[in-house]
Order: structure tokens, then C-alpha cells, then sequence
């Protein structure tokens, strides 16, 4: 047996009933064989054991009052998973499925998602099954500020910079600061996704889903395509979502339907971003709603739908395993021909699969969101050198860590046996780096 299913096979035994993890780490190290190959060094320091093993999971109680008086619990996590080339770095998601095989599934697909940006970032994930949506801001304040009491003594500027995810965006981040500033007395970078009045980085909101398109749009170029005219489904309506719509749109793309967990919006004159903001961001509402402001446009209950529409260009942005095997052979059939992983894990191992049989540019999450992660070490770097750089500033070093994130994916599948196959690409480029500075440290 292979040295790499070897580990995978214990990895499943050793961790019972935690199927998002098991499928993360299928799909990394079913690409891993000939980096192996090359290096048989790695098995003897038992160097897969160790990358799959999160070097600290802590878990904490967080109690909480509602506005009724109710005293609330939930769970609260961070898997602080390698911090071989940099401090822990990753979100904070605050959403009802949260557990420990969706924690540990974020925090290893971060490692290589942080290394593939080129920046000094190790991998860490957390988070809660508290549900924001429908909260008073009260119930999010206080639930916040629980949370980080205990979060603060695991975290730091130099040890592990938590960020958003799904459920964790402006507003939470600013309670979640406050409180770290009231217990440690310190303002620093132990966040990012900050508002703009105390440290945080222009471009941050829009970095995700601006970065989606980025690599997106170099994809297309590498293939003398553009964005111009080209029919684009985005699932989500939430912060990646939304920022990639706008990118797209402003790249001459028609962006034709997105969802919430309601259900989908389509509108074949194209989605009209601002009504979307408003309601999204300004009110907090339901994505249907927009289909009762905007003249002949559709609301269909349910998600799946969605990917039944024609496109040429497909951009799920919600959250994992949202494109399965029928929803692929649907989109393929429908004559999809770029799908872009805004989400974490958003197509299923069947999904990819279907994919990479009708030659679909498939571009995987960990490279193809890495720009919202880069974009907070940029902020990151701002923050340690007391600095403020211009949108224009960090627009153009995104830009170039997404270009750049994409050749080298492409060049290590090309390297490697497997052009043009993104998924081992991504997995391979960002392995190289965390393995030399893994070997490079000793058995720790
Ligand atoms: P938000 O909370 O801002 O938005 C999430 C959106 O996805 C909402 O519209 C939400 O709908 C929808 N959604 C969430 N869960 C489900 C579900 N189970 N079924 C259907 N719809 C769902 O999160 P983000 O935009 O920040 O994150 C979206 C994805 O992008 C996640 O996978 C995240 O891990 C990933 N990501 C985020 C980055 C960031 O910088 N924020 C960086 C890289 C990746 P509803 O409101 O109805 O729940
Ligand atoms: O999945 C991700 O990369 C994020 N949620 C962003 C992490 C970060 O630290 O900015």
C-alpha cells in the first residue's frame, strides 16, 4: 500500500464520524503520490502523520444571555493546525452545522490555501454553532464578547490572528476586538476583517470575491477568453458572494442568479448588485425579497435548482459540498466551462470528478479564495508597520498573489505529470513549502 493511503485509511480510523474532514483529506492526499515519489525522506519523518494531525484543538464552553433573559451555550472552537511557515491564520465561522470534522476540514485545507499565497501564514480554523441570523446585535455582542473570553489567552498577533467566515463579517469582528482590546490592553493585529477606523485593510471586504475573479479572469486570459458577455451563476449572497458579483459584472460578465439558504434568484437581465447590498448588507434580509423589488425576477425555494440554469461560467461562493454529481452533470451539460471555488469545498469528490471528465477549468478553493487570506496578511503587514496603503495599493498586490498563485499551481501540475489539473496542482504547490519548513524544524 501506498504511503500516502496508508495515512488516509488511519486518518479515517482514527477519526470516526467526521466525513467533511475525511473528504478533505482525501482529495489532498490522492494527489500527494508523486511529491512522495520524489521525496521518500518525508515517510521516514513520518511527515504526512504529522501534516494531517492539528498540532492543538482546543474546545470551550461559551454561555451567553439572550435579550429574554435565557441563558444560552454553545461550543467554541479553534483547531490550530500547522504553524510551520507562520503564526496560526484562518476564520472564525459562526453558523448551526459548525463541529469538529467541519472545523478540522477548514483547518487543513487553510494550511495549503496560506502557503500557495506565498505569504508567512500557517493554518488554523474555528469558530461556533451559534447562529447569528436572526439575533438582536445585543445577543451578537454578548455572544461575542463570551467568546473571546476565553479565545483570547489561545490567540495573538505573533501566534494565531483569527479572521471571518461564513456568519462572521464587519460587525462581529468588531466585538470580537473590542473584547480582546479590554482583556489584553493591547491594539494589535490579532484580528483582520477590522473596519477601516481601527487597523483594518482596504480591499479586505472585497478581497475573496475579487480574488475569485482575478484568478478566474487569468484563467480565461490563459485560454484568449475574457469575461465579456459570458453567462455566470454565483451562489451565496453573502460576502464572497457578493464582492464577486461585482467584480464579474464590472469585468462585462452577466451574472444571472444567486442564492441564500431559502432558495435562488434569477433574473435573465442580469442582477442588480445595488438591490442586492441593500438588502443583504444595509437590512439583513432574505435574498427573496429581491424578487419582490425587481420586475421580472424569479424566486424558486430550495438551492439546488440553481445549478440547472445555463451558464458558461459557474462560482459557488456559499459554503461545502453545494455542487454534487447531478448538479455537475448539469452544469456540464448546460455547457458550463469554468467552475471557481469561492466557498471552502463547495463541489463534492463526484462533483470534481464530472468536472475533470468533460474538461472543465476547474480552479479549487484553496487557490481560487486564497485572495481573501492574502489580503489579510496584508493587513496583517499594515498593522505591524503601523501603516495605511491605498485601495489602489492593495488592489494591484492582490492582483499579483492571485496571477501568482495560479502559475504555480499550473507549473507544479505540469511538473508533476498532471497538466492542467488544478485540484493536484494546488495541493502539490502548496505542499512543497509546508513540507521543507516542517522537515527543515526537526520532530516536532
Ligand atoms: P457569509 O456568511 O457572508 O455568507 C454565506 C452565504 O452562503 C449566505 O448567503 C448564506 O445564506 C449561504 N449559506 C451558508 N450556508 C448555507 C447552506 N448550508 N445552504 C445554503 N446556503 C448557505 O459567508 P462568506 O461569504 O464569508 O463565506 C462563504 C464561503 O466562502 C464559505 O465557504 C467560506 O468558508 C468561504 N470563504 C470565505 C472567505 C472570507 O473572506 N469571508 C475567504 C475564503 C473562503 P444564509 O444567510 O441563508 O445562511
Ligand atoms: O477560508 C478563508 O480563507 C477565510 N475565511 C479567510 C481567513 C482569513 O484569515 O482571512
Amino acid at each position: 500500500m501506498q504511503y500516502t493511503e496508508r495515512v488516509l485509511e488511519e486518518l479515517i480510523a482514527k477519526n470516526p464520524n467526521e466525513p467533511e474532514f475525511h473528504q478533505a483529506a482525501t482529495e489532498i492526499l490522492n494527489t500527494l503520490g508523486p511529491v512522495i515519489d520524489r521525496h521518500p525522506e518525508y515517510e521516514r519523518a513520518a511527515l504526512l502523520e504529522r501534516f494531517v494531525e492539528p498540532e492543538r484543538v482546543i474546545l470551550f464552553r461559551v454561555p451567553w444571555t439572550d435579550d429574554s433573559g435565557r441563558v444560552r451555550v454553545n461550543k467554541g472552537y479553534r483547531v490550530q493546525f500547522n504553524s510551520a511557515i507562520g503564526p496560526y491564520k484562518g476564520g472564525l465561522r459562526f453558523h448551526p452545522s459548525v463541529n469538529l470534522s467541519i472545523m478540522k476540514f477548514l483547518g487543513l485545507e487553510q494550511i495549503l490555501k496560506n502557503s500557495l499565497t506565498g505569504l508567512p501564514i500557517g493554518g488554523g480554523k474555528g469558530g461556533s454553532d451559534f447562529a447569528p441570523k436572526g439575533k438582536s446585535d445585543m445577543e451578537v455582542m454578548r455572544f461575542c464578547q463570551s467568546f473571546m473570553t476565553e479565545l483570547y489567552r489561545h490567540i495573538g498577533q505573533d501566534t494565531d490572528v483569527p479572521a471571518g467566515d461564513i456568519g462572521v463579517g464587519g460587525r462581529e469582528i468588531g466585538y470580537l476586538f473590542g473584547q480582546y482590546k479590554r482583556i489584553c490592553g493591547e491594539h494589535v493585529g490579532v484580528l483582520t476583517g477590522r473596519g477601516l477606523s481601527y487597523g483594518g485593510s482596504l480591499v479586505r471586504t472585497e478581497a475573496t470575491g475579487y480574488g475569485l475573479v482575478y484568478m478566474t479572469e487569468e484563467a480565461l486570459r490563459c485560454r484568449g477568453d475574457s469575461f465579456r458577455g459570458k453567462t455566470v451563476l454565483v451562489s451565496g449572497a453573502g460576502n464572497v458572494a457578493i464582492y464577486a458579483v461585482e467584480k464579474a459584472q464590472q469585468l462585462g460578465a452577466k451574472v444571472v442568479a444567486m442564492y441564500d439558504s431559502d432558495g435562488f434568484i434569477y433574473d435573465r437581465e442580469g442582477i442588480r448588485l445595488d438591490v442586492v447590498k441593500q438588502i443583504k448588507e444595509t437590512e439583513r434580509g432574505r435574498i427573496r425579497e429581491y424578487a419582490a423589488r425587481v420586475k421580472g425576477a424569479e424566486f424558486h425555494a430550495g438551492c439546488k435548482g440553481i445549478w440547472n440554469i445555463p451558464c458558461d461560467i459557474a462560482l459557488p461562493c456559499a459554503t461545502q459540498n453545494e455542487i454534487d454529481e447531478a448538479s455537475a452533470k448539469q452544469l456540464v451539460a448546460n455547457g458550463v466551462k469554468y467552475v471557481g471555488e469561492g466557498a471552502n469545498m463547495p463541489t463534492t469528490l463526484e462533483g470534481i470528478e464530472v468536472f475533470r471528465k468533460a474538461g472543465v477549468v476547474f480552479l479549487p478553493a484553496k487557490a481560487a479564495n486564497a485572495g481573501g487570506v492574502a489580503t489579510s496578511a496584508l493587513e496583517m503587514a499594515q498593522s505591524s508597520g503601523r501603516m495605511f496603503w491605498s485601495f489602489e495599493e492593495v488592489d494591484e498586490k492582490l492582483k499579483s498573489i492571485v496571477r501568482n498563485i495560479y502559475r504555480a499551481m499550473d507549473a507544479a501540475a505540469e511538473e508533476y505529470g498532471v497538466a492542467g489539473d488544478y485540484v493536484a496542482g494546488a495541493n502539490i504547490a502548496g505542499f512543497l513549502k509546508v513540507a521543507d519548513a516542517m522537515m527543515a524544524h526537526g520532530v516536532v
